[in-house]
């Protein structure tokens, strides 16, 4: 990915139709474009070829299963043609390398969830965050996921994996400040419904961009 925008697009519509006329109305404002299971269940896995075609993208599959399940995922979504994929630190380190070896073998990069976005996230996840984020180090992932809703853990989890990437989701809807998330440390903000759903997506696309240049 390419650090120009550093906007990443959460493209979660149901219909083929409708995400390909987003991806064509705003390219160039996005350095990725991210689809996962609403896109990708809709419209079959032939979508992430498509959507390649207007920019990188990164299949965010949140991919949380034994060694040989999670390799095999992988493989899939990465031979469709995904720059990059998502996964889950949770289900432990032989887990995770296979994503890791998956994504290294097809030169993809590979991004780790530390704690998510939602409020949700500070039952199970927060308490475990810095030791998932270290795991992302250890396999030597490309980056995390860490939450825009929380500028002051994108600081924290920044102090641990060092120059690696941080992508942020929760810019908008969820209640995330595009600004502070930069401010505190993250390379990409992740922003889906503010744009998708807006009655002008460009406007919308152009108003965050405007806000973060
Ligand atoms: P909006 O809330 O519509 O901007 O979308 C956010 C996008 O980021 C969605 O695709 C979520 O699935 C994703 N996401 C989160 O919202 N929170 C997280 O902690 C992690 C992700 C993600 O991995 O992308």
């Amino acid at each position: 990915m390419k650090k120009e925008r550093r906007l990443i697009l959460a493209l979660d519509v149901t219909s083929r139709e409708r995400a390909l006329a987003l991806a064509d109305m705003l390219r160039g404002h996005f350095d990725a474009i991210k689809i996962g299971y609403p896109l990708i269940l809709s419209a079959g896995l032939e979508v992430v070829k498509e959507i390649s075609d207007h920019a990188p993208v990164i299949a965010d599959l949140k991919i949380a299963d034994i060694p040989n399940t999670n390799r095999l995922i992988c493989e899939a979504v990465l031979r469709a043609g995904a720059r990059g994929i998502i996964a889950h630190a949770f289900p432990g380190k032989d887990a995770l390398l296979a994503c890791a070896d998956s994504a290294a073998e097809s030169g993809a990069e590979l991004y780790v969830v530390t704690e998510m976005s939602h409020p949700g996230a500070l039952q199970f996840m927060a308490p475990l965050a810095e030791e998932l984020a270290r795991l992302a180090v250890d396999v030597n992932a490309s980056g995390v996921v860490a939450p825009a809703t929380r500028p002051e853990r994108i600081r924290q989890i920044r102090s641990i994996i060092g120059s690696r990437t941080i992508i942020s989701p929760g810019v908008g809807v969820q209640g995330g400040s595009a600004l502070q998330a930069l401010e505190a440390g993250s390379d990409y903000l992740i922003v889906g419904r503010s744009i998708t759903d807006a009655k002008d997506p460009l406007a919308a696309a152009d108003a965050i961009l405007a806000q973060i240049s």
